[in-house]
């Protein structure tokens, strides 16, 4: 039996706390797709953990985790990573995390590529507007992945002798066209080879043929929940092209990113920001270039997990939820950060977009287009008190509810989960 959570907006909505508070009924966490783009922070007794590529399912002494083939590895950022958890005192991380073999990899001419790429669309556009990436390589990753180019998990631990030989040939072959499409950057092929031969032998006792491991979880029974990374709206095919991620980040993406039945699939947790934020360039309909926006931002501490960029913020815009929801299939919808916005008097939430007096009937698929609507909003009374310290949805103010009822009626998904705050604990459940 598999579980769902994806993220509803652009990111950064709190799947990372709905995992860890889910986690313990799970015996398994994995993620499917992305890479170490995302960042997932998790605050438990004070202690705060940020994840970026591995599953959040490790805050969890009893949960397995695993890293799916739909997910691209940069293995240096994988170690680190596991490094900083286990510095801040997770247990036993080794022996309950597991990488597929068909992960594709990410190396650093990836990551060299992608903020190269990044300069030159800046300068090269009228506009100069580059996709604001995370500068991780995850374009360039699933680039080389999609063009056949790429280099797998399984092409850097197979033992035989002629797969190391194929591995430094292919990876020889992956610089120098790098080095025709960019210039002649700096890099040291023959370092970073001795590098990965090293990473050979500290990697193998984390991979596992995942389709294998899934199949026989699915048939032992297991309960398996998935983490999704980054969110719909940047999906390389529903989200705002070109301002998203390269990774099928909705439902899809589970599927051929684990190598699972969609029929094995159950629940589908979406996760709302009870407001908007998105981080990077690209359309944003509901976004507050003024001080509502900034107070947004300040009160919500909006900053970036993984680059430590500031985020955009804006209304909760249901136009962008509905569309969401009609792709995901959510089961519920998992509002967080309610207690953000405690103070604000008034509470806009974009319910329409009209384009030449009329009302779109869905979330536009060309940017032109979309730059040119008028987003319609309907204004809710705020609550004006601290929402912090209530301990059961039933306590919450009537205003509160009537902005969560709001959001259920136009979506048409029950509310499951409510964050009033970062902790593990503020979270209320609507029986
Ligand atoms: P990329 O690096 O190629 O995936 O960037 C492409 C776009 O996807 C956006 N993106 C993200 N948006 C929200 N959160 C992300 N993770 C980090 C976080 C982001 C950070 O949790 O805060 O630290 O800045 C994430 N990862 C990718 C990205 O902004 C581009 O718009
Ligand atoms: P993810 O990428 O979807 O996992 O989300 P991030 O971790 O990038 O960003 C969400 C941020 O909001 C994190 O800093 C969380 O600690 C924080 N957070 C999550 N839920 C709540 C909530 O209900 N209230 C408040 N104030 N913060 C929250
Ligand atoms: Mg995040």
């Amino acid at each position: 039996m598999v579980d769902v959570v994806l993220g509803a907006q652009w990111g950064d909505e709190g799947k990372g706390k709905l995992v860890d508070l889910l986690v313990s009924s799970y015996d398994i966490v994995a993620r499917c797709a992305g890479g170490n783009n995302a960042g997932h922070t998790i605050v438990v007794d004070g202690v705060k953990y940020d994840f970026h590529m591995l599953p959040s399912g490790l805050v969890n002494p009893n949960c397995i985790n695993l890293i799916g083939s739909g997910v691209v590895i940069h293995v240096p950022s994988f170690f680190q990573e596991l490094k900083n958890l286990e510095a801040k005192g997770l247990k036993n991380c080794r022996g309950r995390l597991f990488i597929s073999s068909r992960a594709h990899l990410v190396f650093d001419f990836h990551q060299r590529t992608d903020k190269l790429r990044e300069l030159e669309l800046k300068g090269a556009s009228k506009d100069g507007k580059n996709i604001g990436t995370t500068g991780k390589g995850i374009g360039p990753t699933y680039s080389t992945k999609a063009s056949r180019s790429g280099l797998r998990v399984h092409h850097l631990v197979n033992d035989d002798p002629a797969s190391w030989e194929y591995f430094c040939t292919k990876y020889r072959r992956l610089v120098e066209t790098r080095k025709k499409r960019y210039g002649d950057f700096d890099y040291n092929v023959d370092e970073e080879l001795a590098r990965y031969a090293k990473y050979r032998e500290e990697l193998k006792p984390f991979v596992v043929d995942s389709v294998a491991f899934m199949h026989k979880a699915i048939q032992e029974k297991k309960k398996i929940l998935v983490e999704g990374a980054n969110a719909l709206m940047l999906d390389i095919d529903f989200g705002t092209y070109p301002y998203v991620t390269s990774s099928s980040t909705a439902i899809g993406g589970v599927c051929t990113g684990l190598g699972i039945p969609p029929q094995t699939i159950k629940n589908v947790y979406g996760v709302v920001k009870a407001y908007t934020t998105r981080v990077g360039e690209g359309p944003f309909p509901t976004e507050q270039l003024n001080e509502e926006g900034d107070k947004l931002q300040k009160i919500g501490a909006e900053f970036g997990v993984t680059t430590g960029r500031k985020r955009r913020c804006g209304w909760l815009d249901l136009v962008v939820l509905k569309y969401s929801t009609w792709i995901n299939g959510y089961t519920s919808l998992n509002i967080t950060k309610l207690d953000v916005l405690d103070t604000f008097k008034n509470i806009p939430i974009g319910v329409a977009y009209e384009l030449n007096g009329k009302k779109l009937d869905s979330f536009p698929e060309d940017l032109i287009t979309l730059g040119k609507v008028n987003v319609e909003y309907v204004v809710l009374p705020g609550w004006d008190s601290d929402i912090t310290k209530i301990t059961k949805y039933e306590d919450l103010p009537e205003n509160a509810k009537k902005y969560l009822k709001f959001i259920e009626d136009f979506v048409g998904v029950p509310v499951e989960w409510v964050g009033t705050g970062p902790a593990r604990e503020s979270m209320l459940h609507k029986e």
